[in-house]
Parts: C-alpha cells; sequence; structure tokens
C-alpha cells in the first residue's frame, strides 16, 4: 500500500477528464486500494483518481463511523436523478474551505466493483451527494465551480493570501 499526493486547488491538473477503464486488472486494484488509504490518512468521505493525478475513472468512498465499509466505483455513470437538495460540501482538493451545493437528492447508479462485477444501486442523502461530487471530479469539475462568481473570487483570493504566507514563513524559516 503507498500513500498518494492528493492535488490542490487551482492545479490545473484538477481539470484533466478521466478515461474508462478498459479491465479491472491488478493494476486497477492497487490504484483503488491507495486511493483508500489515502482518503482514509486525510480523513474524507470519498476521494476520486483525479484528485491523485491519475486520469482512470476509479472512486473510493467510505461513510462508516468505523471507516471499515469501503465502496470502489470503476466507470460509475448516474442512470437516474431525482429531486434536488443542498448539503455543506467540502473537497479535500479545496482545503478548510465548506459551503452550500444543491445537487440532485436521490440518483441511480451503476459501476463496476474491483471484480469488474456490474453493480446498479440507488442512492439518497449524503451517498447521493458523494457520489455526484466524486463523478464531478473525473469530469474535471469541483464544487466550488457552482459557487457564486463573488464566492468564487473571494475564495481565489483567499487561496493566494494563503500561498504568500506560505511562501513567506519559508523565507523566514
Ligand atoms: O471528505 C469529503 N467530504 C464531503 C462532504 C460533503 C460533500 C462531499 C464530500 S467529499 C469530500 C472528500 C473529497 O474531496 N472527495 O472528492
Ligand atoms: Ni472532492
Amino acid at each position: 500500500m503507498a500513500l498518494l499526493e492528493v492535488l490542490h486547488f487551482p492545479n490545473p491538473r484538477l481539470r484533466l477528464k478521466a478515461q474508462a477503464v478498459e479491465s479491472v486488472d491488478e493494476s486497477i486494484r492497487t490504484l483503488a486500494r491507495d486511493m483508500l488509504e489515502t482518503m482514509y490518512t486525510e480523513g474524507g468521505i470519498g476521494l476520486a483518481a483525479t484528485q491523485v493525478d491519475a486520469q482512470k475513472r476509479v472512486i473510493v468512498i467510505d461513510l462508516s463511523e468505523d471507516r471499515n465499509e469501503p465502496i470502489y466505483l470503476i466507470n460509475p455513470e448516474i442512470t437516474e436523478l431525482e429531486g434536488s437538495e443542498q448539503m455543506k460540501e467540502g473537497c479535500l482538493s479545496v482545503p478548510g474551505y465548506y459551503d452550500l451545493v444543491e445537487r440532485a437528492e436521490k440518483i441511480r447508479f451503476r459501476y463496476l466493483d474491483l471484480d469488474g462485477n456490474t453493480i446498479e444501486r440507488e442512492a439518497d442523502g449524503l451517498l447521493a451527494v458523494c457520489v455526484q461530487h466524486e463523478i464531478d471530479h473525473l469530469d474535471g469539475k469541483l464544487f466550488i465551480d457552482y459557487l457564486s462568481p463573488l464566492k468564487q473570487q473571494r475564495l481565489r483570493k483567499k487561496l493566494e493570501k494563503q500561498e504568500r504566507l506560505e511562501r513567506h514563513q519559508a523565507q523566514v524559516l
């Protein structure tokens, strides 16, 4: 197992579109397991391959308190969307920022598991939000893209300031 580096906004590699997995082989299983370990270490509930600079349609999710109910999604596709709901979201690629995002409340989705079996299931609540958030990553999209232009501008300024401070700290140390 290996820990992977999680890219942070505004890294342009977060905007790349992930490619479909052709066959669920050992290299995909290794990537998925390394992503799971990275997600647990960083304290997230989901992680998409795009966030660790791998352009493959692979997602890991674990909503359990004990961090022992991993879900691996290969080539996930949403087949039905229903209703809408706002939830406060965060992202390991945008550390320290949380805001409300409106998404479908209920979804049906289809994916391959780590054995290459096709699974179809429904979700609502946090799992529905998480699956939508992670599939967005595979398409190069971040939750902050849904915010108003004013909020996006404020966030960019805040991050630039933070970065300047970090560079300054590195210089004086
Ligand atoms: O850890 C995470 N929490 C979270 C909370 C609300 C909505 C979505 C998420 S996903 C996020 C981890 C992450 O960045 N996945 O891409
Ligand atoms: Ni995210």
